[in-house]
């Protein structure tokens, strides 16, 4: 994709089926996005070398997911002033309770914006992006309006159904 301006960094590849929401809502809205499988134990100086660059390279917002030990997100957000969002990813002997912990107890001074564990988190990255977007993009933020509008008009439908239904 050219010019992308949302970095998709993920630990390992078998983390990609679980924040794959992330990429369907960023297409969705047309953002251009890398993503890229990198380990922040297993290859530390790929993380580094693009972390480090990654803004003078045109990343606005990067999203990090990783599992288990969950560092991925801390250490890029150590190497960049750009914002970071943590997607603790659901697996390991722990579901998903040690990367969540691994992503939302950063340091003071290093933050990471910890999304929730499972399909949701990968979902609300990509649309806590989004809104860092539209504060200085009106297009971006119309379509923003519009899938919320549309968000809610699906929740009143199912209530509609859901009462036609009982009330038979
Ligand atoms: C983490 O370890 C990855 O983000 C992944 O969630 C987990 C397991 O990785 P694999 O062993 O499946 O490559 O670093």
């Amino acid at each position: 994709m050219s010019n992308p301006v949302i970095a998709i960094l993920m630990g390992s590849k078998s983390d990609y089926e679980k924040i794959e929401s992330a990429v369907s809502i960023l297409n969705n809205f047309d953002i251009n996005y890398t993503v890229r499988v990198m380990s922040a134990h297993r290859t530390p100086d790929i993380v580094t070398e693009f972390t480090k660059s990654a803004a003078e390279n045109g990343y606005k917002i990067i999203i990090a997911a990783a599992g288990c030990a969950a560092h991925l997100a801390g250490v890029t957000a150590a190497h960049t002033n750009l914002p970071v969002i943590g997607i603790p990813v659901q697996g390991g002997a722990f579901h998903g309770m040690d990367a969540l912990l691994s992503t939302v107890q950063m340091p003071g001074g290093v933050p990471v914006a910890s999304m929730s564990v499972g399909t949701g988190g990968g979902k609300n990255a990509a649309l806590f992006a989004i809104r860092i977007l539209a504060l200085s993009d009106a297009e971006t933020a119309e379509k923003l309006n519009r899938f919320t509008v549309k968000q809610r008009d699906a929740v009143i439908k199912s209530d509609e159904d859901l009462q036609n239904k009982l009330n038979k």
